[in-house]
C-alpha cells in the first residue's frame, strides 16, 4: 500500500474536562439548548476552514474530536492514540472557555508523548488569555484572532522551513523561554477565501477509515445538523456577548461585522445539500448586513432551490416584508430568535436598549406562522442583568401565552448562561457596574473551577439580582413550568415530559444530597444522567429525521474524487 503524504497538521478537540469519564461532577443543564453534550464536544466550525484552506495549499490536515471519541468508546486512550500519529504539527483548540481543562491537559500529553512538535492554540478564548496561555509549558504558539487560515499557513511553513517567526501576524510565541506577542495586523476584509467543505469531512473518513473522530457531536449521525456561516464579529452590543461589538473592537479588532458574500453563501449551501438532507443552519443574522444584502442571499437561495431546511436566525425582529421574502423564496425553511427575556427592562439591560417589545415579536411569529415557516425556536436565558428570579419565572409563564396564540411549529426553550461569563464581554470586563460579581478572572481560575463538584460551585459568576443557588433554582422552577406547559399545549409527549420531569426531581435530589456533604465518591457514574435533558429534552433540539440523511450520489462524487487523488493510508487506530 503506497504510503500517505506526512500529516502537516493534527488539529484536536478536547472535551471540557479531561477526565470526565473518571470524575463525578454535576454540571446541570449547561448545555441542553445545544447539541452537543455537558463534555462540549463539538469542535469549532473554523476546524472545517482550516481544513478547506490549508488542504487547498497542499497541506494534509486531520481533524479529530478526541472528545467524541472518548464518549463513544470508554476504553479509548488518549495517549495510545497520540503516540500512533506523527504530524508535524499539533493544533488545539481553546475557543470556548469550558475547554480551559481540557485543552491544557490535552496539550500537555502531546508534549509529552512528541516534545519535538510545536503545539498552536487558537480561538476566541486563547486570544483573550493569550498571555497566560503562553506561559504553560505545552504551549508554543497562540494564534490570536477570528480568522486564522493564512497567518497558521505562514506559521506552519516558517517552522517547516526553520525561518524567522516575528514576521507572522498575530501569533504570541516564545523566544529563549519569554513570550513574543507579533502586532495583530491580520484581519481579512472579506470572508470569501474561506469554505466549511463537508466533502473533505467525508475525505477524512475515507483516508483515515475513522468516522468517530470527524462527527461534530455525538449523535450527529442521526441528527446531522449543518451550519455555514455568514459574518464575522457583530453589529450589537449584548452585554453578556464574548463577539460584541465592543468586544470583538479590543479582542479581534473587528470594529464592525464582516460578511460573506451572497454567492460564497448560497455556494456553501448548495455543496451542504448536495451531500446530506439535513438543515442548514445560517450562523447570524443575514438582515445586521442590510435589505439589500439579505435580499441577494434570497434571490440566489430562489435559485438554487434546495430542498434541506433552511435555518434563519436574527438578532433584530425581521420585518413582516422579510419574512414574506423568505417565504417567496424558499421552499422549506425555520426560525430560531432569541429575545433572551420577556421583561423589557432585562432586555434594555442586556442589549443596550430593547429592540422591540412583546407585541412586535409576537406580531412576527404570527406572520411567520401563517407563512409555510415550518417551525420557530424562541430562546431564553437566565443569568443576565436586572433579571430577578420572579422575572425568570415570568418569563417562563410567558412561554405559555406564546403557546396558546401559536401552533405546535412553535417551541420555547430556557437555560442558565453558563457555565462561565464570556472572557472579553462587557460584563467580564467591568462586573461591578453591571451588578455582577465574579469568582473567576484568569485562565487558571477558571481552569480550576470546572473541576468543582456541582454546577452550582462551577459558575463563575452571581449577580445582584441572583446568587449561585437562586440562579440554580430560578432554572429549575422555570424549567418544571416550562415543560408543563409543554404538555399542557402537547409541544411535547406526555411520556417525554414526564421523563423531564422526573430528571427534575433528580437533579433537585443530588444537589440537596451534594449540599448534605455527601462524598462524590458514592456518586459515582450516576451524575451524568442529571446533567443532561433536565430543562428540555434534548430531542426537542432536533428536527424530523429523515430516511436517509446523507446522499448517495453526493457521497459517491467525494469518494471519487478521494479514490482518483489520493493514495490510501492504514487504518486509524
Ligand atoms: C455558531 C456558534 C455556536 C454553535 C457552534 C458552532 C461551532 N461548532 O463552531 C453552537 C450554537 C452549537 C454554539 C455553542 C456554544 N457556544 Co457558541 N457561538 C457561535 C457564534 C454565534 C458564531 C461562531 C462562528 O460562526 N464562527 C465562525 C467560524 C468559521 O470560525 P471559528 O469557529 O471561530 O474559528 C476561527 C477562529 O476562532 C480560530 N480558531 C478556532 N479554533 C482554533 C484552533 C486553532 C488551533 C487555531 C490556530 C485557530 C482556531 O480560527 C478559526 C478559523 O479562522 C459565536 C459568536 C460569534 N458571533 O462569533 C458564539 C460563541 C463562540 N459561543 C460561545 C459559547 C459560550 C458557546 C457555548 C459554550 C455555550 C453553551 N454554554 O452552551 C457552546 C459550546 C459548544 C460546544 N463546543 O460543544 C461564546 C464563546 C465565549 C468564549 N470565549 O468562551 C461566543 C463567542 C458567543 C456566545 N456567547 O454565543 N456556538
Ligand atoms: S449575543 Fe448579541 S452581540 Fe453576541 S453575537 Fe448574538 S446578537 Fe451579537
Amino acid at each position: 500500500m503506497a504510503r500517505d503524504k506526512p500529516l502537516d497538521l493534527l488539529l484536536l478537540h478536547a472535551p471540557s474536562v479531561f477526565d470526565f469519564r473518571e470524575k463525578s461532577i454535576f454540571y446541570g443543564p449547561i448545555s441542553d439548548v445545544i447539541p452537543s453534550s455537558t463534555v462540549f464536544e463539538m469542535y469549532p466550525l473554523g476546524f472545517l476552514t482550516i481544513l478547506s484552506y490549508l488542504q487547498a495549499q497542499g497541506m494534509r490536515v486531520r481533524i479529530v474530536n478526541l472528545a467524541v471519541r472518548m464518549m463513544k468508546d470508554r476504553k479509548f486512550a488518549v495517549r495510545d492514540f497520540l503516540a500512533s500519529v506523527h504530524p508535524s504539527a499539533v493544533g488545539i483548540d481553546l475557543h470556548w472557555l469550558p475547554h480551559a481543562h481540557g485543552a491544557l491537559e490535552v496539550a500537555k500529553l502531546v508534549k509529552e508523548i512528541h516534545p519535538d512538535v510545536p503545539v498552536i492554540m487558537g480561538g476566541l478564548s486563547s486570544t483573550y488569555f493569550h498571555q497566560e496561555l503562553i506561559t504553560y509549558k505545552q504551549v508554543d504558539y497562540v494564534l490570536r484572532g477570528d480568522s486564522t487560515e493564512i497567518p497558521l499557513h505562514q506559521l506552519l511553513l516558517a517552522l517547516k522551513n526553520h525561518e524567522p517567526l516575528d514576521k507572522i501576524p498575530n501569533l504570541t510565541w516564545k523566544q529563549g523561554g519569554l513570550p513574543r506577542v507579533n502586532p495583530m495586523t491580520f484581519l481579512p476584509p472579506s470572508l470569501d477565501y474561506v469554505d466549511l467543505r463537508m466533502d473533505l469531512m467525508v475525505e477524512m473518513v475515507l483516508r483515515y477509515r475513522d468516522l468517530g473522530s470527524v462527527v461534530p457531536f455525538v449523535g450527529w449521525l442521526k441528527n446531522p445538523i449543518t451550519a455555514v456561516f455568514t459574518v464575522k464579529g457583530c453589529a450589537h452590543n449584548c452585554a453578556t456577548c464574548g463577539s460584541s461589538i465592543t468586544t470583538c473592537g479590543h479582542l479581534t479588532k473587528r470594529i464592525a461585522p464582516t460578511f460573506r458574500g451572497p454567492d460564497s453563501l448560497v455556494a456553501n449551501i448548495v455543496a451542504h445539500s448536495r451531500l446530506m438532507r439535513g438543515p442548514i443552519f445560517l450562523v447570524g443574522d443575514l438582515l445586521q448586513a442590510g435589505t439589500e444584502h439579505a435580499e441577494a442571499v434570497l434571490q440566489r437561495l430562489k435559485v438554487a432551490d434546495v430542498e434541506n431546511q433552511i435555518v434563519f436566525e436574527f438578532f433584530d425582529l425581521p420585518t413582516i416584508d422579510f419574512l414574506r421574502r423568505i417565504d417567496a423564496s424558499v421552499r422549506n425553511w425555520s426560525l430560531e430568535l432569541s429575545p433572551e427575556s420577556h421583561d423589557q427592562k432585562v432586555r434594555g439591560a442586556q442589549e443596550g436598549e430593547a429592540p422591540y417589545d412583546n407585541q412586535q415579536f409576537e406580531e412576527a411569529i404570527l406572520e411567520a406562522l401563517r407563512l409555510r415557516c415550518t417551525r420557530i425556536d424562541v430562546f431564553f436565558m437566565i443569568g443576565m442583568p436586572q433579571q430577578t428570579y420572579q422575572s425568570v419565572q415570568d418569563t417562563a409563564a410567558y412561554c405559555e401565552r406564546l403557546f396558546e396564540i401559536s401552533d405546535r411549529r412553535l417551541s420555547c426553550f430556557i437555560s442558565p448562561m453558563g457555565p462561565f461569563l464570556d472572557p472579553g464581554s462587557r460584563i467580564f470586563e467591568a462586573p461591578e457596574q453591571f451588578g455582577y460579581r465574579m469568582f473567576a478572572r484568569s485562565l487558571e481560575d477558571h481552569r480550576r473551577l470546572l473541576v468543582e463538584p456541582s454546577w452550582e460551585r462551577i459558575l463563575s459568576y452571581e449577580t445582584q439580582w441572583m446568587t449561585r443557588a437562586e440562579l440554580v433554582d430560578a432554572t429549575y422552577d422555570a424549567a418544571e413550568k416550562l415543560n408543563q406547559s409543554k404538555l399542557k399545549h402537547k409541544r411535547i409527549s406526555t411520556r417525554r415530559g414526564q421523563t423531564v420531569a422526573q430528571r427534575i426531581r433528580d437533579a433537585r435530589q443530588l444537589r440537596a444530597r451534594l449540599a448534605a456533604g455527601q462524598g462524590e465518591a458514592s456518586l459515582q457514574g450516576e451524575i451524568s444522567k442529571f446533567s443532561e435533558s433536565t430543562v428540555c429534552d434534548k430531542r426537542e433540539l432536533f428536527w424530523a429525521r429523515h430516511m436517509v440523511n446523507f446522499k448517495i450520489f453526493g457521497m459517491l462524487e467525494a469518494l471519487g474524487r478521494y479514490c482518483f487523488r489520493r493514495p490510501k493510508a492504514p487504518a486509524a487506530p
